[in-house]
């Protein structure tokens, strides 16, 4: 048995947020309340490593939920980030930097041609629909359970992430208004997502979808399912949206359409894209995206969209993740951790499902024999206790995974191969002293 180190003042800290903060946080998906027990409270990053206000040191694979593929403080990011804060921190007036990263993501990008920046995924999302309802003139947008797209009030509905993990897929104060239109699919039932465009093809504005969904767990999608939805939709003169902010400059540096080889009308970014600070983005097609107030009269504005020093971490991040591409050692690092896992899962007699796409991977603890996870019914029946076990069991260790067995887990470029050896050792312990 590994002894839990002290973490005092992590408990003192949460005691103190509790009273100040509800729930004691920002954003329930860091509240620990998928794996039990109290959050850490963190002072410092640094690469591949956190360092918790108790001083003790872990390894990073939650990189804040996708953004910091580098790694913390990369330099390069960070002297970008000080350059912009020496001139102003804000102006709420275009930048030559806006141009500059609008270029960057327009490069990068298969389906963008045009680009509005806003402040965070969920304001992307949440353009993305209203362009898609303005363009079509229609209302309906299918979703797929388990996706999970921002705390945006249609899209709340069978959602993932923290809605899934706390037991909240369909959130008190939303109206019954507000989601009347939103049709909701498991994922991957290409039959019917026929179905549906054959009954009500014409009411629907968009197919809204995480091309790899990162927010039930780590679930790919079917072929056949991401071209039926591209067919359809074209058929049935609806948009085909992609929710890339997870996956965006992660899979791939064109993201996940790259490598699936499917271009959506309008793609949904942030995360990696902001380089560790506020930003997100969404882009598509020029006559689409010209509908967008002021070139056209589909209305979003922000008054920190586009702000500097966000353009100037985001530009800054694309830019070494294009010079220096990592994405080769991510793959070889995922699929070194993987195999670790899966290991470390054999020897301990431990049923599970490991779903990876390149530097994203989940494993589900499964209650019997492995079966597929493919959607929400087959992610929902993880043993959500046996996460939680394993979850303690490598924090002891020095790890620190997603604290929810319905997120994924994301590697840095930062990360060694000396670090995925000892985090697999660190597996091996964990499930063998459960
Ligand atoms: N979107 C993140 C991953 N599901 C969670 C971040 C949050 O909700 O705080």
């Amino acid at each position: 048995m590994t002894a839990s180190p002290s973490r005092s003042r992590s408990h003192e800290a949460f005691a103190r947020a509790r009273s100040l903060i509800p729930g004691g946080v920002n954003s329930p998906a860091r509240a620990f309340g998928g794996v039990g027990g109290e959050p850490i409270f963190f002072e410092r990053a640094d690469g591949q490593w956190l360092t918790d206000i108790d001083g003790h040191r872990y390894l990073d694979y939650i990189g804040s939920w996708g953004p910091m593929i580098l790694g913390h403080r990369h330099p390069r990011v960070v002297a970008a980030i000080e350059r912009a804060l020496s001139r102003g921190t804000s102006y709420g007036a275009p930048t030559e930097g806006e141009n500059h990263l609008a270029e960057l993501i327009i490069a990068a990008v298969p389906s963008i041609e045009k680009v509005r920046m806003v402040s965070s995924g969920t304001e992307a999302t949440m353009s993305a629909v209203r362009l898609a309802r303005g363009f079509t003139g229609r209302s309906g947008i299918v979703k797929f359970a388990g996706n999970y797209h921002g705390h945006v009030d249609a899209l709340l509905v069978a959602a993932g992430s923290s809605a899934a993990t706390l037991g909240v897929p369909d959130s008190p104060g939303v109206t019954a208004g507000a989601t009347q239109d939103t049709i909701v699919l498991d994922y991957n039932a290409t039959e019917a997502l026929e179905d549906l465009f054959a009954a009500r093809g014409d009411e629907i504005a968009a197919v809204l979808l995480e091309p790899v969904v990162g927010n039930m767990g780590l679930v790919v999608p079917s072929h056949d399912f991401l071209a039926a939805a591209r067919r359809l939709t074209e058929k049935h003169g609806a948009l085909l949206v992609f929710d890339e902010v997870m996956t965006g400059f992660r899979l791939a540096y064109g993201g996940a359409q790259e490598i699936l080889g499917i271009t959506p009308d309008l793609t949904t970014l942030g995360k990696i894209v902001g380089g560790g600070l506020p930003l997100g983005a969404y882009g598509g097609r020029r006559e689409i995206m010209d509908n967008v107030l002021p070139a056209g009269k589909v209305f979003q504005a922000g008054t920190l969209a586009g702000n500097p020093l966000a353009v100037a971490a985001g530009s800054a991040t694309l830019e070494e993740l294009s010079d220096h591409s990592p994405y080769p050692l991510l793959e070889r690092h995922g699929a070194r951790l993987e195999a670790g896992f899966r290991a470390a899962a054999a020897a301990a007699g431990v049923p599970v499902w490991i779903a990876r796409r390149g530097s994203m991977m989940t494993m589900f603890f499964q209650k019997g024999d492995g079966r597929p996870v493919v959607d929400w019914p087959t992610a929902s029946m993880s043993d959500t206790k046996a996460y939680g076990r394993f979850f303690w069991g490598m924090i002891d260790r020095g790890v620190y995974l997603p604290c929810s067995q319905y997120e994924a887990l994301f590697i840095s470029a930062a990360h060694t191969d000396a670090d995925i050896d000892a985090t697999v050792a660190a597996a091996h312990a964990a499930l063998a002293d459960r």
